[in-house]
């Protein structure tokens, strides 16, 4: 890493202690940024990185709601708003049992790159509880998002910060939250949550896009190797919103998608995937994966076992941070792995990165190729601003037209900076030049 950066590094490592993910993430930024520096020392100056790593402000709160025993529980809430230098602060909501700021954290800084390479005008930021909606009620889900927005609603907004759903969080709780919101302040105000329902100020596609997007940016990035998802052999890790239409993407471009997983284990079915019965399943039922191998024949499950154990030219993790290691990428590699699209945020460790890269395998970073959601997220805010509702032939364009456009941004920063098809630098380059741009010219807040 380039020695200026590495006291900055140094001293955001320091002020904040124990948040492994974040130091990840802040990490693997500066790796890319030496060169900006060289080209840019008023970005030194300003302590551009310095106030980058630092939120805008963080909330923290307590989430106090009755379970259907009449018991009450506690769980904590957060909302870090990271960096509004492009727009009003834009990012998800996580419900996981795992959730502490250093999540947060870590989620909201990718997130400040990710949304600048969208282009839109959309700043970074994160949220979400260590709230587990697993084996909860419809009603004590809605009980939890109630409390939660009652505590939420005043820090956010149209023009302030719009969160949407990420890990936990769906239309479900964006319903229950959107009501909360309404209640609360007696304004009919679509723009201040996304992935909202289609009737009342959602957009077509946003259910989609994050895994179509994934899938459109990795076959960009196939492309430049003459190559296409046209008889590739997929393996998608995760079986939640964005595995489920990154298999259904991937198996339209003619791939066969062989095996996807959840936390409990996998399921390999060398036919492809039925995403019907998966949609079934998963977001009807609200089942474990367990109970798709129970309706087909000829498929097999893996109890508690690595999906990337299976073959693949491409892997597409979909489930979580750091689910992918240097062990299991480099199995991958020696069994002819050509490309990764990253769906999820960081779910490959800084050795399985390297791995790739070593290998010349196409690599598609989370901050650009998983880009799609919050893009449609943006164009769901430009609906809601207009008052207009788009068809879905046409939102899909666009989302096709932001994800080549992030695909070009970052090849061709890569080239700027004398490192052709390394996305990861393209990415990282490409986000935070147009922030510390913004930055410099708002002067010094
Ligand atoms: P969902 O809640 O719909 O699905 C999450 C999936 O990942 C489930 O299959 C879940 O399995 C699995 N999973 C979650 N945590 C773990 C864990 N600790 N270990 C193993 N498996 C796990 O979430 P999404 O599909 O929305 O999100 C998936 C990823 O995509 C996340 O990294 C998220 O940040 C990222 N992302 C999401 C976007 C969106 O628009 N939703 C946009 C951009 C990125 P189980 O049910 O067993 O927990
Ligand atoms: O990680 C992400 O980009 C998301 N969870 C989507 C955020 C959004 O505001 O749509």
């Amino acid at each position: 890493m380039d020695a200026r950066l590495e006291a900055v590094r140094d001293t955001v490592l320091a002020r904040n202690p124990g948040e492994s993910e974040f130091h990840q993430a802040v990490v693997e930024v500066f790796e890319s940024l030496g060169p900006v520096h060289d080209r840019h020392p008023e970005f030194l100056e300003a302590a551009i990185l310095e106030r980058l790593c630092e939120p805008e402000r963080q909330i923290i709160f307590r989430v106090p709601w009755t379970d259907d025993s009449g018991r009450v529980q506690i769980n904590r809430g957060f909302r870090v708003e990271f960096n509004s230098a492009l727009g009003p602060y834009k990012g998800g909501l996580r419900f996981h049992p795992s959730v502490y700021l250093g999540i947060v954290k870590f989620l909201g800084f990718e997130q400040i790159f990710k949304n600048a390479l969208t282009g839109m005008p959309i700043g970074g930021g994160k949220g979400g509880s260590d709230f587990d909606p697993r084996g909860r009620s419809d009603a004590e889900v809605m009980r939890f998002c109630q409390s939660f927005m009652t505590e939420l609603y005043r820090h956010i907004g149209e023009y302030t910060d719009v969160p949407a759903g990420d890990i936990g969080v769906g239309g479900r709780e964006i319903g229950y939250l959107f009501g909360q919101y309404k209640r609360i302040t007696n304004r009919y105000e679509s723009g201040v949550l996304t992935g909202k329902g289609i009737s009342w100020g959602g957009s077509l596609v946003r259910p989609e896009a994050t895994g179509f997007g994934t899938v459109i940016f990795t076959e960009e990035m196939l492309k430049t190797r003459g190559s296409s998802f046209d008889g590739q052999r997929v393996v998608v890790s995760g079986s939640g919103n964005v595995a489920i239409n990154a298999i259904a993407k991937a198996q339209a471009l003619g791939a066969t998608v062989v095996a996807c997983s959840d936390s409990s284990g996998y399921v390999v079915d060398e036919a492809g995937i039925d995403v019907g019965l998966l949609r079934q399943v998963k977001e009807v039922e609200r089942g474990r994966l367990k109970d798709y191998v129970l309706r087909r024949s000829g498929v097999s499950y893996v109890e508690a076992g690595s999906v990337w154990d299976v073959d693949a030219t491409v892997a597409l993790p979909c489930a979580t941070q750091n689910e992918l290691d240097g062990g299991a990428a480099a199995r991958l590699v020696r069994n002819g792995l050509l490309a990764v699209g990253e769906g999820a945020n960081m779910p490959s460790t800084r050795d399985a990165v390297a791995v790739f890269q070593e290998a010349g395998v196409l690599f598609g970073p989370g901050k650009a190729a998983n880009a799609g959601g919050v893009a449609t997220s943006a164009l769901e805010m430009q609906q809601n601003a207009s008052r207009d509702s788009w068809s879905f032939e046409h939102t899909e364009q666009r989302l096709t037209d932001i994800m080549v456009g992030i695909h070009h941004r970052c090849a061709s920063t890569a080239d700027e900076y004398g490192d052709p098809g390394n996305y990861v630098l393209g990415a990282n380059i490409g986000g935070f030049v147009k922030v510390a741009d913004a930055m410099l010219a708002q002067g010094l807040i």
